[in-house]
């Protein structure tokens, strides 16, 4: 499944697979480095337990695997197993500039994600 991520959103191919192995392959369309985060939650994307700096708290929530950090222009891959259920895919990047932070999370990377079960 494809996943396009720029500033500041998650375009996935599909909203929905079936479950078993799932290849990602994300790419970068925007001009700073972005990552996915595949989590397995029952909550609304935009509602996960965040930490301070406004990013997901990942120890708080089930994650399933992620795609590493795409620079501009590149693309990543991960092979994940996924088991049926409702997911968020998230970039959980937070940048600090200048004593400013901001959280990708926060500014709108994240989308809701099915898996459902499979034939
Ligand atoms: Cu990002």
């Amino acid at each position: 499944m494809d996943v396009f991520l720029t500033e500041w959103e998650i375009e996935a191919e599909l909203t929905s697979v079936p479950a078993g192995e799932l290849r990602l392959t994300t790419t970068n369309g925007g001009s700073i480095g972005h990552d996915l985060v595949v989590i397995k939650t029952d909550l609304p994307p935009g509602e996960l337990p965040a930490r301070e700096d406004g990013s997901v708290d990942e120890d708080s929530v089930e994650v399933v695997g992620r795609v590493p950090t795409v620079v501009p222009g590149e693309f990543e891959r991960a092979t994940l197993s996924l088991t049926p259920g409702p997911y968020a895919l998230v970039c959980n990047i937070v940048d600090v500039r200048g004593g400013e932070s901001r959280s990708h999370y926060q500014s709108g990377m994240q989308t809701a994600f099915i898996v459902f079960t499979g034939g």
